[in-house]
């Protein structure tokens, strides 16, 4: 009787919470209060922001807000100053961003008092990997919101502008001011009329919300497109070309921001076809952008097949270079050596390269953390990145101070995600990947906060009950606070390390299925395939251990960090669990620092992983009355799906690595229950083999 009971208050309760498709992000609905806004100056952007104060509104009924545009040298570029009778800024931007602010903190039930609030990075910035014909590279959510192939292709219909218009509001309501709209991996099309028109009409749904269009190129257009002999950036036909190039497209996006490039890199052409350097290349588009304004944000992702360990390849490459970029020159690098894998150190540049602007490459779409299946919650990640200390200016030289201006002197700070947005009606194909783009944007506004503050903001942001609003104010119960946004944002904040322990624990990197890197792959080496791109070159796992030697008997890459890092590193002793088989090669039988053995430990993680999925998908099913039952059953699904994967994770590498340590898995982790045969055999037949 009394489980009847429950189960209809429960369903009753359900039913009750409007169902949401997650199109409206953290930006849900419209309130019923009532604003007075007091503000002499009218333009699209000051539109915008009183319309926001008008429609969401969620303080006193009836209060007024004064809005005032007065420079005040304390405030900087897009910064406010936020105070309980309005909002001050230099710029009309500024208010903008000071009216999300103060709307957040109405919903979040935060206090508002006097306060300046400035912006970390300059350019706060999004990375497109949108393809001209639709598709996105790495991209779980859909295709582009920016681009399709077919008849219509350059059509800009309603429904585009409207999307446009959602896409513009989400990004400025965290802070976000630029999009890269097309792929690094750039179709020389991209510089092509059509398509810079596309691009004109873009920037002008995104203008008005302070969002600036920028656009990789391809560094051989001039040969590609524009039929020059060759893309030589020293030739002075292919600086006259880029030239003009870039004149035509200032005239068609007055307001345009500049380029990135990915050069000299997995195959891409580079001013190294010509025997120049990534300066030289580099310099010659900052020459073409400066008398506009424009900036080039040029990409430390290189390596090349060659003896060198990959993770050494940007540092050796690029701090020779140190300070012979032009000053509207950013080197845009990811933040570990390797590339977006679940744990990595920072990358050795950040800090290093003194004499150069440098900015943070973050991967927001999940190509190594399990795409848009699974729930991984990665501002833990990159508060983990940003507060590295790189020690080389001394200890608390942050990864973040070393790159927003607080130690260097650059003449631009800035950062990058790689969005996860597409178009699917959830934007993101998760709806827990929507607080990646949030994180990303909030970091990128300011990198001092942490996870936990995020994934507050975020979970009542996103999940508060509509119902629950009092003419238009909210107030959170004990019992969501205690009952929901505890135990969830408990989940959000350990679903990284999760999934580091299921997928590559201790240090391991790259052992991923090819291609797609979702599945685990470690066994992957077909003959006469490039060495660093096969799981074997990455764990080295062999009878007489696992892991890889960057020590200086073996690549010495620690040698590119600043001490005591350097020292840290080298000593397994002392090297952080987390990173010992990135920088250690060791045997099976290693003790850890909790005694147990090396092939112990790592059995250990893998179950852990597993078990700590499961438990989500516990937690979830708990929390079922606060959910509406559409997003309720989508996240559902999920995580059946991504235990089911994490169990492949588990078994497949325990299995696989077993056969070279040899030793028993330990009595007390869960068996293994999918067969290593079975697990290569799918992966066979993925690949078409
Ligand atoms: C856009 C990795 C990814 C590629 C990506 C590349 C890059 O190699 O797998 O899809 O290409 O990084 O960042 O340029």
């Amino acid at each position: 009787m009394k489980v009847t009971i429950s189960i209809f208050i429960l369903l009753f309760v359900a039913h009750n919470i409007q169902a949401e498709d997650g199109h409206e992000l953290w930006l849900r609905g419209k309130s019923t209060g009532s604003v007075n806004v007091v503000c002499s100056k009218s333009s699209p952007t000051i539109n915008i922001a009183k319309l926001e104060l008008q429609q969401c509104w969620r303080g006193e009924t009836g209060a007024s807000v004064i809005l005032t545009i007065k420079q005040d040298k304390l405030i900087k570029s897009d910064g406010f100053k936020l105070s309980t009778e309005g909002i001050q800024a230099n710029t009309d931007l500024g208010i903008l961003y000071g009216v999300y602010e103060l709307l957040r903190r109405q919903q979040i039930e935060e206090t508002v008092k006097m306060e300046i609030v400035n912006p970390s990075y300059e350019l706060r910035l999004l990375n497109h990997w949108d393809n001209l014909n639709g598709s996105i590279e790495r991209g779980y959510a859909g295709y582009s919101i920016f681009w399709r192939k077919g008849k219509d292709a350059f059509d800009v219909t309603e429904k585009d502008k409207v999307l446009w218009k959602e896409y513009a509001r989400a990004n400025a309501s965290i802070g976000i001011n630029g999009a890269v709209l097309d792929n690094v991996n750039a179709s020389p099309l991209m510089l092509t009329v059509e398509y810079l028109e596309r691009v004109k009409a873009i920037a002008e749904v995104l203008r008005p919300y302070g969002i600036k269009t920028y656009l990789s190129v391809k560094f051989s257009s001039p040969s590609l497109i524009g039929r020059l002999k060759t893309s030589d950036p020293s030739d002075p036909k292919v600086i006259e070309w880029w030239n003009s190039k870039v004149k035509e497209i200032y005239k068609i996006i007055p307001d345009f921001g500049g380029f990135l490039i990915k050069a000299n890199s997995e195959g891409q052409p580079g001013p190294q076809d010509f025997g120049r350097t990534h300066a030289d290349g580099a310099n010659m588009l900052a020459d073409a952008l400066k008398p506009f304004g424009g900036i080039v944000m040029w990409r430390a992702f290189v390596y090349k097949t060659s003896d060198e360990d990959r993770a050494k390849q940007a540092y050796s490459e690029f701090m020779p270079l140190d300070g012979q970029f032009r000053d509207n020159v950013i080197i845009q690098v990811k933040n570990g050596p390797i590339d977006f894998q679940p744990r990595e150190p920072f990358s050795p540049l950040f800090g290093a390269m003194k004499k150069t602007s440098v900015m943070p490459e973050l991967q927001i779409t999940q190509e190594y953390l399990g795409h848009s299946i699974h729930l991984v919650f990665l501002a833990s990640m990159w508060e983990e990145f940003l507060k590295s200390d790189t020690y080389q200016e001394g200890e608390g030289s942050t990864v973040a101070r070393c790159t927003d201006g607080s130690i260097f002197s650059q003449t631009h700070t800035a950062i990058a995600g790689v969005s996860n947005i597409g178009l699917d009606t959830n934007w993101c194909g998760h709806h827990f990947a929507q607080a990646n783009w949030y994180a990303f944007g909030r970091l990128a506004w300011n990198n001092k906060l942490n996870s936990e503050q995020i994934a507050n903001e975020w979970i009542r942001l996103t999940f508060y009950n509509k119902l629950e609003e009092n003419n238009g104010s909210i107030t959170f119960s004990d019992d969501w606070l205690e009952n929901f946004l505890a135990p969830i944002k408990k989940m959000m904040l350990e679903s990284r390390e999760a999934a580091v322990n299921y997928m590559m624990p201790l240090g391991l990197h790259h052992i991923f299925a090819a291609n797609e890197h979702y599945g685990p792959g470690p066994w992957w080496a077909p003959k006469g395939m490039r060495k660093d791109w096969t799981p074997p070159y990455y764990h080295q796992a062999s009878k007489d251990g696992i892991g890889f030697d960057r020590t200086s008997s073996g690549s010495n890459a620690v040698s590119q960090y600043h001490e005591p890092l350097k020292s840290q590193y080298s000593d397994p002793k002392t090297c952080p669990d987390e990173l010992l088989l990135w920088f250690h090669h060791l045997p099976w039988n290693f003790q850890m620092k909790d005694e147990r053995s090396l092939w112990d430990e790592m059995c250990y993680r893998y179950d852990e992983g597993l078990q700590q999925v499961r438990k989500f998908q516990k937690l979830w099913d708990q929390v079922q009355s606060y959910v509406d039952s559409e997003r309720f059953i989508h996240v559902q699904n999920k995580l059946s799906e991504q235990s089911v994967n994490a169990q492949v994770w588990k078994d497949a590498c325990i299995l696989y690595f077993q056969q070279f340590s040899e030793m028993p898995i330990p009595y007390y982790i869960e068996p293994t229950v999918n067969s290593l045969e079975d697990i290569i055999e799918a992966d066979k037949k993925r690949l078409g083999r």
